[in-house]
């Protein structure tokens, strides 16, 4: 049934591409053009897994892993036993993926709204098509993507992070993993502070924005605000995930060898060596 609000929000239009065709809603969903590729796509790739994972030496959930080429056979199309299911899953899961941003920047338009959402979403799908595919065709093969299993994917991070030396030196993925933690902590400081507002001593009112600006003044001196304590974490969550990206783009394609003898350049400054 139509909620009360509904019929004021779904409206026609905003669409990018189908014009009509597929502006209608399944019970909640929006669907549109990209509703049915991504449902396509997603399906059609959760399939092969499933398919992929019968020709394989378990059926162990933990260790099930549907892994891409052998590095010898380059950018070329694999069998699929040898990497081709890895090749065709991940053309769907980037189908997918792009298929689920452009969904929801119709929905964006539709509603007259800005593309904060979509923009987010781009920044992740970025950092897993710099993995699976922007970073094997730098290095000039599908065997350096990772595997789709939840054991062995884990172990492609510990390898291809000491195969650097020790990643931790690398000082992208220093400015990644800070970003994380940043992010973290104004997440924290903001959960904390609104549900602090809303959870006012028993037998006393909800508190307004102004008593949380008033916490932080008497606090630290200062207040970023209400809206702005949501631009600094969408900053700090984008850019948590860019670069990661960008983290590992360059590990293997603009920078070889060890991340720990990336630092003696600092250690060869004349002013001290
Ligand atoms: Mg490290 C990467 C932190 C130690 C080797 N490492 C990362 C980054 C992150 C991080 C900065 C992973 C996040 C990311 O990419 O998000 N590493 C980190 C920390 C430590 C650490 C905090 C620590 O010690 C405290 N790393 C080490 C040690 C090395 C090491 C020293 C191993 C020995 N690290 C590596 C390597 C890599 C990292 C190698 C990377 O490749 C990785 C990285 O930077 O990758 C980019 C980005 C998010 C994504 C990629 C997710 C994308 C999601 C997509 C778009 C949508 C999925 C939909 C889904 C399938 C649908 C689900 C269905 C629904 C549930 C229904
Ligand atoms: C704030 C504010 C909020 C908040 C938070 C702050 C009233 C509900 C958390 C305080 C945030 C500051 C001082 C910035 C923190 C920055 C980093 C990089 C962690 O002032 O306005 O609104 O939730």
């Amino acid at each position: 049934a139509l909620l009360s609000f509904e019929r004021k929000y779904r409206v026609r239009g905003g669409t990018l591409i189908g014009g009509d065709l597929f502006d209608f809603w399944v019970g909640p969903f929006y669907v549109g053009f990209f509703g049915v590729t991504t449902a396509i796509s997603a399906l059609l790739g959760t399939m092969l897994i499933f398919a992929a994972a019968t020709q394989g030496p378990t059926l162990n959930p933990w260790l099930i892993s549907i892994n891409p080429p052998p590095v010898e056979y380059g950018l070329s199309l694999a069998p699929l036993a040898q990497g081709g299911y890895w090749q065709i899953i991940t053309c769907c899961a980037v189908i997918a993926f792009s298929s689920w941003v452009l969904r929801q920047a119709e929905i964006s338009r539709k509603l007259g709204m800005s593309y904060h959402v979509p923009i987010a979403f781009a920044v992740a799908v970025f950092a897993y098509v710099s993995l699976n595919v922007i970073r094997p065709l730098w290095m000039g093969a599908w065997g350096n993507g990772f595997p789709y299993g939840i054991w062995t994917h884990l172990e492609w991070v510990s390898n291809v992070g000491y195969a650097f030396g020790n990643f931790h030196y690398n000082p992208v993925h220093m400015l990644a993993i800070t970003f994380f933690f940043t992010n973290c902590l104004a997440l924290a400081l903001h959960g904390g502070l609104v549900l602090s507002a809303v959870n006012p001593t028993r037998g006393t009112d909800v508190k307004t924005p102004e008593y949380e600006d008033t916490y932080f003044r008497d606090f630290i001196g200062y207040s970023v605000g209400t809206l702005g304590i949501h631009r600094v974490g969408l900053f700090l969550a984008l850019n948590a995930g860019f670069w990661s990206a960008i983290c590992i783009v360059i590990s293997g394609t603009l920078y070889v060898g060890s991340w720990i003898e990336f630092w003696d350049f600092w250690k060869k400054i004349p002013i001290w060596s």
